[in-house]
């Protein structure tokens, strides 16, 4: 096996050495590619050990991308302030046209991205980084490559991501994997692109925020998701989280739209994943892994009393990347939420910050951004769970779709079925939009499975493979809609940010056969009894019957609105299996029935 002198060229001995190593011609073609196109001034090649590792985190704080903070591992990183999240309108998939997706003709893509790329490394150092996705060595196991021109960018992976180069070199030439090219480019955001190529490379340039420059996280998803609906497994926008039961831990995966609950959801219990799920049938049951060993989460909103175990993290010296939060002069960091005095001044995203500081347009700029991020190890979390690694999975006994929805969707239903919970709960939500992604605040959007940002297939395609996925089980988990964010009539949370604690206590004893149900048109909601019980038990709180009635009466005419609009989306996707526009009208129909009943709400005393 030979190195092209070209990419030779940009390697020290050892570099060679470690390319030479894994034997793989692919590796070896791809990398001569990227070399030849970028025309890095030198490349480092990770075999992720401790030094490597240092490395990393030297030539972050070197080229600046990185400023050291007071508590020792900690660091802070800033995005410029158009590239503060994911960028839809930037994100291109490389298909024929699929409903939902932004998607371009191949050839011009790839033109656009290939000019926007060339030489656009140049004078600057190139790190190549081996990377599984999954526990190394399991049937999960995907092999990536990320390519990138920003210590921050392989910084992250190295925390979020389980470094593989020896799992390269066990497999030799022979192995498949995803490849990720990112440059920063000029860091001209009006020339971002995220490009997904099919082929199994994706292209980032002009951008830094993680989300769309750390490749094995939403980039990877996209094809991930494509080859899961091809093999008949899930690729999916999930947290993993094991609920504590009288006997046994209860694992449960929770998909809602980034910053709607999710990572909160997944500090409730042993943390396995706060973001992502590979899910496979073995033997009849769902299992489940987390692609990551990191977790790079929202900040806004984390407090000491709320999140204790996040603030904890983010107080204790160790490897933490603060995003795009204040920055103070001794080397604090503060961001809006945290319940802590506001500094007079200090350095952000947009430069110098005081209070009342306003942009060009007069708006004024809040202290951190309401997508400002951190990144963390899992093991950092006291209540990171012992088999993260395990190769098996953990099995999977109930998943949670959640929305973020102020008018219709109650806090807490179940499923009649697998079939009727994918239908009618994963592929119905409706969230609204939030700062994760560029846009306007508050839209409600159409988000199934909290992935639409995400899906690479056509919405049909989709859904039958999960309706597929779910007749192979001999356990089906149990399916549960949530919605943390139910408004009264005056526009009030009906709920605190604490009573998910007790939702999450109905599932497990659901799971258990210990709390009972009421039968409603949408759904299976708790009794007044076992609310009483629970608020009781895990937050020694009086559940009062009006608290019930208000979060629990279903919403009927609101729901016959969202499913007739969810209907007519589901219609017009020429895919979509018959079966979930059946499901569908039934659930149309009996929400019909009963508003020909009760009129436009059904209180559960109705019962
Ligand atoms: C999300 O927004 O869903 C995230 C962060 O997990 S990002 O990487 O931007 O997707
Ligand atoms: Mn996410």
């Amino acid at each position: 096996m030979e190195i092209p002198n070209l990419l030779k060229g940009k390697l020290t001995d050892e570099m060679f050495l470690r390319l030479m190593e894994l034997k793989n011609e692919s590796v070896l073609d791809f990398l001569s590619w990227v070399v030849g196109h970028c025309d890095p001034e030198s490349v480092y090649v990770l075999k992720g050990t401790r030094e490597d590792q240092e490395y990393v985190k030297r030539r972050a704080l070197e080229t600046g991308e990185e400023i050291p903070l007071r508590v020792p591992g900690h660091t802070i990183h800033f995005d410029k302030p158009s590239d503060q999240a994911r960028a839809r309108e930037d994100t291109f998939i490389l298909s024929e046209p699929i409903p939902f997706v932004n998607t371009k003709p191949r050839q011009e893509g790839l033109n656009e991205v290939m000019e926007l790329l060339r030489g656009s490394m140049r004078g600057r150092e190139m790190f190549v980084g081996f990377y599984a996705l999954g526990p190394k060595s399991s049937p999960f196991q995907i092999l990536a490559i990320q390519v990138t021109d920003s210590p921050y960018v392989i910084h992250s992976e190295n925390i979020l991501y389980r470094s593989a180069y020896d799992e390269f070199v066990k497999v030799g030439g022979n192995v498949e994997f995803l490849r990720f090219v990112h440059s920063k480019g000029t860091g001209d955001v009006k020339k971002r692109r995220i490009v997904i190529d099919f082929g199994g490379t994706v292209y980032s340039v002009n951008t830094t925020y993680a989300g769309n420059s750390v490749g094995l996280k939403k980039l990877a998803l996209r094809l991930t998701l494509r080859r899961a609906v091809n093999e008949g497994w899930l690729s999916e926008h999930m947290a993993i989280v094991g609920l504590e039961g009288k006997e046994t831990t209860h694992y449960v995966t929770a998909a809602f739209p980034s910053g709607s609950g999710k990572t909160s959801t997944s500090m409730m219990g042993k943390l396995v994943s706060d973001d992502l799920a590979f899910i496979r049938e073995s033997q009849g049951i769902a299992r489940a892994v987390n692609p990551e060993i990191g977790v790079f989460g929202i900040i806004q909103g984390i407090n000491k009393r709320d999140d204790p175990i996040i603030w904890e993290v983010l107080h204790t010296p160790g490897e933490v990347i603060f995003s795009n939060v204040l920055m103070t002069e001794s080397g604090e960091v503060y961001w809006v939420g945290s319940e802590e005095p506001v500094p007079r001044k200090g350095i952000n995203y947009a430069g110098e910050w005081w209070p009342g500081k306003t942009n060009s347009e007069g708006v004024e700029i809040p202290p951190s951004h309401p997508n400002a991020r951190f990144t963390a190890p899992l093991k950092s979390f006291r209540n990171a769970d012992p088999r993260i690694d395990d190769p098996r999975g953990v099995e999977i006994e109930a998943m949670i779709f959640g929305v973020r929805d102020y008018t219709t969707v109650v806090p807490i239903a179940e499923a009649f079925s697998w079939a009727h919970g994918v239908v009618t709960m994963g592929a119905s939500m409706e969230s609204a939009r939030t700062s994760a992604v560029v846009g306007k605040l508050d839209e409600m959007e159409f988000n199934p499975m909290a992935l639409l940002d995400f899906i690479s297939v056509s919405l049909g395609e989709y859904l039958r493979n999960y309706l597929e996925f779910g007749k192979k089980l001999r356990l089906q988990p149990r399916i549960y809609g949530a919605n943390y964010f139910l408004k009264d009539m005056e526009g009030r949370y009906l709920n605190s940010k604490e009573d998910k604690r007790v939702w999450l206590r109905w599932i497990t004893e659901r799971l258990e056969g210990r709390a009972d149900h009421l039968r409603t048109a949408v759904g299976l909601i708790p009794t007044y009894e076992d609310l009483r019980r629970l608020f009781k038990e895990v937050l020694n709180k009086e559940y009062m019957k009006q608290q019930y009635e208000l979060q629990f009466s279903i919403r009927l005419k609101e729901y016959k609105n969202k499913y007739l609009r969810i209907r007519e989306l589901y219609s017009r996707v020429k895919d979509t299996p018959r079966e979930v526009l059946e499901i569908l009208d039934e659930q149309i129909g009996r929400i019909d029935k009963d508003i020909q009943r009760y009129g436009d709400t059904f209180s559960p005393f109705n019962i």
